[in-house]
This record gives C-alpha cells, sequence and structure tokens, in this order.
C-alpha cells in the first residue's frame, strides 16, 4: 500500500501490513467462511486498530436533481428507461439546498450528499452545484456530491469548490455487471474514480447486494473495492431498496441476515481504514441485524426519513437504536480525517 499511516497509528506495531490492495479472492472468500464467531473477532479486532467502536459517522442525502435519467441501471427508480412513478426535476434552487443542509446539520448529520440523476453533469450545471458546495461547506459540513461521470476538468472545479468527497459506485462485482447496466462500463467508472483521485478528491465508493447476484458477484465486489488503490475512504454497502417497474425487481433476493453481516465484516477486514457505511436498506433490516452489523465493523449511516428517492428510516428511532446500543454519533472519524 503506498500512502503512509497517520502518526497515531504508526505507534502502533504491525497495522501498516493490514491495509492490502492485493488481496486475492480466495482469500477474500476464505475469510467470509470463517466460523461467525472468528469472523466478527477478526473484523472487530482490526476496527478497534483503526477506529472507536462506539463512534459512528451520519450522513444526509438530498436529490438535488431528480429522474429522467438515461443511464438504464436496473435497480434505480430514476432511469428515464422505466416505469416507476418518480417524476423528473430540474436541478433544484440553491437556496433550497443550503436549507436543506441546515436541516440535516440541526438535526446531527455532519455530511451532507447531494445527487443528481445525469449521466454525467453538463459543464451549465457546474457553477450551480459549485455553489452549492461552497454554501453548504460554510455551515460547517462535510460535503459530498454524486453526479455520475466527470471529465478530469470538471473533477478539478468541484475540488477548488472545496468539495470533500465524490461517490461513485462500482455497484457490484466485475462479473455480474453487464447483466444490471448496459449504458456505461465499469471501466468507465473506474475512469471516473482515477479522475476524482487525480483532483485530491476523497472518493466514497461501494456497491448494492440483493439484486439477484450471487455470493461470488458480492465478494466480486469487495474484491473489486479492496483493490483500488489506495481504498476509499467510504465504502458505502447498499442493500437493494425496492423500488417498482424496474429490471431488478424481478430478480431481487433479500440477504439472509447473516449472510449480510459476514460482507460487512469482510469489508472491515478487507479495508480497514475505510469507513464502512450501513447504506440503502435500512428499512428492511430489523435493529438486531443492524447491531451486528455495527459489532462487525460498520461505522457510518444516513440518517434522514429519505435516501434519494426512497425511504429510510425516522431519525429518532435511529437516534433511539444507536443509544440503546451505547453508540455515540461523532462529526468526523479518526482515520476519515487523514490526507489521503
Ligand atoms: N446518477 C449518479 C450515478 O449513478 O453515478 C448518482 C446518483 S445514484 C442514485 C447513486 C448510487 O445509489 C448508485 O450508484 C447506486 O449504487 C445507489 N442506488 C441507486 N438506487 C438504489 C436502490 N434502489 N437501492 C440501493 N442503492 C441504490
Ligand atoms: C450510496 O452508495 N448510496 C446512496 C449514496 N451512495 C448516494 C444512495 C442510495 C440511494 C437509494 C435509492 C434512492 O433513494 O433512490
Ligand atoms: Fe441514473 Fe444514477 Fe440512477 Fe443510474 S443510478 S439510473 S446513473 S440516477
Amino acid at each position: 500500500m503506498s500512502d503512509a499511516l497517520p502518526p497515531h497509528l504508526e505507534t502502533r506495531p504491525g497495522t501498516s501490513e493490514l491495509i492490502r490492495t492485493d488481496w486475492s479472492r480466495e482469500e477474500i472468500q476464505a475469510i467470509h467462511d470463517l466460523p461467525l464467531p472468528e469472523l466478527v473477532h477478526r473484523a472487530q479486532t482490526v476496527h478497534r486498530l483503526f477506529f472507536n467502536p462506539t463512534q459512528i459517522e451520519a450522513a444526509s442525502l438530498l436529490s438535488v436533481k431528480t429522474g429522467g435519467c438515461p443511464e438504464d441501471c436496473g435497480y434505480c427508480s430514476q432511469s428515464a428507461h422505466y416505469e416507476t412513478g418518480v417524476k423528473a426535476t430540474r436541478l433544484m434552487d440553491v437556496e433550497v439546498v443550503v436549507e436543506a443542509a441546515r436541516a440535516a446539520r440541526d438535526a446531527g448529520a455532519s455530511r451532507f450528499c447531494m445527487g443528481a440523476a445525469w449521466r454525467s453533469p453538463k459543464d451549465r450545471d457546474m457553477s450551480e452545484v459549485c455553489e452549492m458546495i461552497e454554501r453548504v461547506r460554510a455551515l460547517g459540513m462535510q460535503t459530498c456530491v454524486t453526479l455520475g461521470m466527470l471529465t478530469a476538468e470538471q473533477a478539478v472545479r468541484l475540488r477548488d469548490a472545496g468539495l470533500d468527497f465524490y461517490s461513485h459506485n462500482v455497484d457490484t462485482s466485475p462479473e455480474y455487471y453487464g447483466r444490471i447496466i448496459t449504458t456505461r462500463t465499469l471501466q468507465d467508472r473506474l475512469e471516473t474514480i482515477e479522475r476524482v483521485r487525480n483532483a485530491g478528491i476523497k472518493l466514497c465508493c461501494g456497491g448494492i447486494v440483493g439484486m439477484g447476484e450471487v455470493l461470488s458477484d458480492r465478494l466480486g465486489m469487495l474484491h473489486l473495492l479492496a483493490s483500488l488503490d489506495p481504498h476509499p475512504e467510504s465504502v458505502p454497502i447498499n442493500q437493494w431498496n425496492e423500488v417498482r417497474g424496474v429490471p431488478v425487481a424481478g430478480t431481487a433476493e433479500k440477504l439472509d441476515p447473516v449472510g449480510f453481516v459476514r460482507l460487512i465484516a469482510v469489508a472491515r477486514i478487507v479495508m480497514p481504514r475505510s469507513v464502512v457505511r450501513l447504506s440503502a436498506g435500512r428499512t428492511a433490516m430489523s435493529e438486531e441485524l443492524q447491531a451486528l452489523c455495527f459489532t462487525a465493523g460498520a461505522n457510518s449511516i444516513f440518517i434522514g426519513d429519505r435516501l434519494l428517492t426512497t425511504k429510510n428510516p425516522v431519525r429518532d428511532r435511529d437516534f433511539a437504536m444507536l443509544r440503546k446500543m451505547g453508540l455515540d454519533v461523532v462529526s468526523s472519524l479518526p482515520a476519515e480525517t487523514v490526507e489521503a
């Protein structure tokens, strides 16, 4: 692994060897297949070397441009290819976005993520998005945007506006990818990821499970993420949030909860320093399952009753759940504040 550890971790012998980008699929499978107590113990051990296991980061999402997307992502409510009932809107007014960010901050979120249903942003959209970033940043929040594919120039513009994170998922394994999306390739995504990195923006990159894929695809997705050098600072693991009218709806199968916990633990072990976000899909998860996920190394959630177009648990219930578990919502986690 190329980049240095932060000083507070360098004093701990052996931690740098844990950060690897050369995991083999076989190693990942073997970790996944460990007896559950062994797997969770290993994930907890790694987690504690890099994070405080009682701390959870909270981010909020806002769809700043909804629906009418030209891409055909088979899981998405916002694709113009499917009848999902989601109404297409124009890019939101900056003031409305800033007010939503302020409300999210006052409700406990430290990061505000703005999503747009674009294949890629048009240059005329960039000025407005950059203004949103500047204004949300001025509220003292970390900023994140997800706008689709970027050119190198667009990535630099976002960096200059003060963007902290760009979110761009690999979504699934290389083998399953073509079954889910045909209008852009995995290579296209990797190129955007590279441009984001080159501009010096932190990366939020993960994927979705529960789209009819098999276990080797889920592990293939984690392998792909763990092969990114450096690892994404933030790794959202989404369980597909049900959307009617999309192709995935015909094949989707909710994961066995223990199988889901195993994936979280594997993500924690193979990307020790990344923040692992228990992302979409929590409305369908019991508190017990979420507790196991936090025990297996997940340390971030989205708060607020809406993700982009689909539901998320209501905030008060989430805070009550975290309180019950003795977990604190913090404004930044140690490993994530380190410069890449
Ligand atoms: N249009 C941009 C793009 O796709 O690059 C940004 C917005 S897109 C909605 C962001 C991510 O949300 C997708 O890459 C996908 O991983 C996730 N996502 C979309 N719909 C989802 C669903 N129904 N359940 C879980 N995750 C979903
Ligand atoms: C991510 O991996 N999940 C978030 C965020 N990154 C942008 C988006 C989840 C969207 C869920 C579907 C919806 O609400 O439309
Ligand atoms: Fe468009 Fe993003 Fe949805 Fe794909 S995931 S259809 S790119 S909004």
